[in-house]
């Protein structure tokens, strides 16, 4: 497994905004999660993210992956005569026929363009194979309690966004979670979680180095200017957004980004089982899925809070198309 320190990738990495070059990106660096809690709290908190290698066990996933494209095949999105737990795009169909969830392009009342795909894709979020028994996943609950110290207060929040990528469609653009989150404090945690291995070009989420600290910036600096208009602190939060791109996003393209602000992004290649924790303000973004196996990325993200804390209350209910955060 490489580290942070090795040589970059070599494979041609895409975003929504052109080809990575190798000199624009690293690695993630991984971490195991038997280490001292005391170092790998430190190294979320100096890096912006803790990359855990096989917190939940493979076989948990691979059996919520199967499950969810069963629910998914009579889409046609599978290829013919393909095992649903591999998750093959059917190369013969319109790629913009299977749009991506949380990513792409929506119509007015926020629902992807895409007939029986996008409905049975919503209709995921509530099925109890994923509900009940994927989000609440043990292993990865009981890590999230001890490591943030919450305890019996650790809430998994309710909304979630399970998020198929499917090959050549748009990715999502970039962001840091806090944006969505602003109705609460910003302590909440994000457990991104890759439901089946992901190749180094099968469109994996990135994470600008360092850019925790640049997210922390940038919020302060939307503040700043929010309030020095005379908006009371309310208004501002709802301001925040119109500061933004629609749909909350910094920029839709991570090159482009990247070189403004002279930052890597780093990469790696998933395992199921494996989960990436990040912080409110640790900026990332998603590589275009060009998978040679035509493999659909399938993800999702579960995020936690201390239920004693103030915490945003829109994320209580299930992920609707247009819910407004
Ligand atoms: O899976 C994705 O493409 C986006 C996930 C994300 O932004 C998150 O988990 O916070
Ligand atoms: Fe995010």
């Amino acid at each position: 497994m490489p580290h942070a320190s090795s040589p970059t990738p070599e494979a041609p990495l895409y975003v929504n905004d052109g080809r990575l070059l190798p000199e624009q990106t690293g690695y993630l660096r991984p971490s195991s999660p038997d280490e001292p809690l005391e170092v790998l709290r430190d190294r979320y908190h100096n890096d912006g993210y803790l990359f855990l290698k096989g917190l939940i066990p493979r076989s948990d996933v691979i059996k919520a992956r199967e499950a969810y494209f069963e629910l998914l095949s009579p889409s046609g999105v599978l290829a013919p005569g393909t095992a649903p737990a591999d998750g093959i795009f059917d190369s013969s169909r319109n790629k913009l026929d299977f749009p991506g969830i949380g990513a792409g392009s929506a119509d007015a009342n926020g629902r992807p363009s895409g007939g029986v795909f996008v409905d049975l894709a919503l209709k995921a979020h509530t099925e109890p194979f994923y509900k009940d028994v994927f989000c609440k996943n043990p292993a990865l609950l009981a890590f999230i309690s001890k490591f943030t110290g919450w305890n019996e207060n650790t809430l998994a929040l309710t909304r979630t966004l399970l998020r198929n990528n499917t090959p050549g469609n748009k990715a999502i653009g970039v962001h840091y979670d806090q944006i969505f989150l602003r109705h609460g404090e910003d302590t909440s945690v994000t457990a991104w979680v890759p439901m089946g291995d992901i190749a180094l070009d099968g469109g994996g989420l990135i994470y600008l180095e360092k850019g925790q600290t640049l997210g922390e910036e940038i919020e302060r600096d939307f503040y700043r200017k929010a309030t020095e208009t005379g908006l009371t602190e309310l208004e501002a939060k709802d301001a925040f957004n119109k500061n933004m791109m629609s749909g909350g996003l910094l920029a839709d393209g991570p090159k482009d980004f990247g070189e403004q602000y002279k930052r890597r992004w780093l990469v790696t290649t998933y395992e199921a089982g494996d989960v990436v924790l990040h912080t409110p303000y640790t900026i990332h973004a998603s590589t275009i899925n060009y998978d040679a196996k035509n493999i659909i990325r399938l993800g999702t993200d579960l995020r936690f809070v201390d239920s004693s804390r103030p915490y945003d209350m829109r994320w209580t209910n299930d992920y609707r198309f247009g819910d407004g955060v």
